[in-house]
This record gives C-alpha cells, structure tokens and sequence, in this order.
C-alpha cells in the first residue's frame, strides 16, 4: 500500500478532505508541521495519526530546519509528499527526496506565491481556480497535475473567493494523490498525462 505524509502549517482542511476521501488508498502516515498551534495537527491526533512539528527558526536557519523535518519524514517512508496549507520554501534537497505535491489556489502559472487570492482579486480577473503540482526547486512553479477553474463574482473578498477555490481544492487533492497511488501520472517534460 502507498504511504502518505502530509505538511501543513495552517487549518488543515486540504488534510481534512484526505481524510475525508472515502476510498483513499495511500494511508496517512504522518502529518508534519511548521508550527506548533496548526490545527492541521489537531485534526491529524483526532484522526489517531502520528504527528511531528518541526517549528521553522527564521531563515537564517532553513537548511539545518529542512534537515530535521526531512528526518521525521524520512522516518514515515512515504511514497508521496502533499504539501497542504504548508507555508515555507522548502530547499532542493528536500524536494528531491520525494514525489510532492503542493496544492496553490489559483491558476498557476498565474498569482504564485503567498498571497495568490488576494492578488487575484488585485489584478481584476473574472477567473481563478486551484492547481494542484509537483513540487520542484522553484515555489509553485514545477509540473501540474491538475487544475480547475473558479468563477470570481463582483461581490468577491478574499474570504469568499478563497472559500470557493478550497471547495475545489478539497475534490482535486484526493483525486490527484489517488492517481498517484495507483501509478496513473505519466510525465512528458513539464506535461504530466493520466494513464488507464
Ligand atoms: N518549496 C519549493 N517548491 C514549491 N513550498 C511550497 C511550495 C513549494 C515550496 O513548489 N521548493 C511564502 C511561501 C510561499 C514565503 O516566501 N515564505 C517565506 C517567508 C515567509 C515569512 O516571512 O513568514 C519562507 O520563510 O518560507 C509551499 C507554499 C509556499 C508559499
């Protein structure tokens, strides 16, 4: 069976849905965070899974960070990283450790970054959406798995906005990782192509 383990430093409602996701084949074997008060963490105790912080220092000190996060990572064996909510710039060797995905609300290559909602919003765009992605050395930049778009309303703030990309968030990241777990994603260069 596949092996999951997923990075968050917020909310945890990405994790949430995998934990939700009836079916899901890959079991969850660690959730890890940046912080501390995640209630990402929360959920994951609830859920009776192991779980591991690794507060970040500044960073000055992200390497030596990286190194011990990678560690308890290491340690759960997974075959896939989802990086979910999970708010830090991860080093090359860290990404090249694993398979990862990071979950990006917008539609990349548009609006990468922290504040993608709200420079969506910013810009006046009548579309965004949700990507899913492999992650690579560059933030929200390496090969996608998957992408849908979102309506953006006149009467849209961040928080509205941001609600309607996570509901599609939630429905993309269970089936991207399924995909994965059952060795469909077949990659061309920077176009990743599902297999029967
Ligand atoms: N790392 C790599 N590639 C990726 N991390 C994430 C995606 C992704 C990744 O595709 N290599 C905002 C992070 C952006 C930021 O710049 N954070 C800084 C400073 C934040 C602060 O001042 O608190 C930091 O320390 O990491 C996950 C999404 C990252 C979002």
């Amino acid at each position: 069976s596949s092996r999951l383990v997923v990075l968050a430093s917020g909310s945890g409602s990405n994790l949430q849905a995998l934990l939700d996701a009836p079916d899901l084949a890959p079991e969850i074997a660690l959730v890890a965070s940046d912080r501390a008060g995640a209630t990402a963490l929360e959920r994951a105790a609830r859920a009776g899974i192991a779980t591991s912080c690794v507060p970040f220092r500044g960073s000055e000190d992200r390497d030596a960070w990286a190194e011990e996060l990678g560690e308890a990572v290491a340690a759960a064996a997974p075959d896939l990283v989802v990086l979910a909510g999970f708010m830090r710039v991860l080093p090359p060797p860290f990404v090249r450790r694993w398979p990862m995905f990071n979950v990006h609300p917008s539609l990349l290559p548009a609006f990468p970054g922290a504040r993608a909602v709200e420079a969506a919003l910013e810009w006046g765009v009548k579309v965004s959406g949700a990507t899913v992605h492999f992650v690579d050395e560059e933030v929200d930049h390496g090969p996608i798995v998957a992408q849908e778009a979102v309506p953006v309303t006149p009467d849209d703030d961040a928080a509205s906005l941001h609600a309607r990309i996570q509901t599609v968030e939630h429905r993309l990241l269970p089936a991207a990782v399924r995909l994965h777990a059952e060795g469909r994603l077949r990659s061309e260069g920077r176009r990743v192509h599902v297999v029967d």
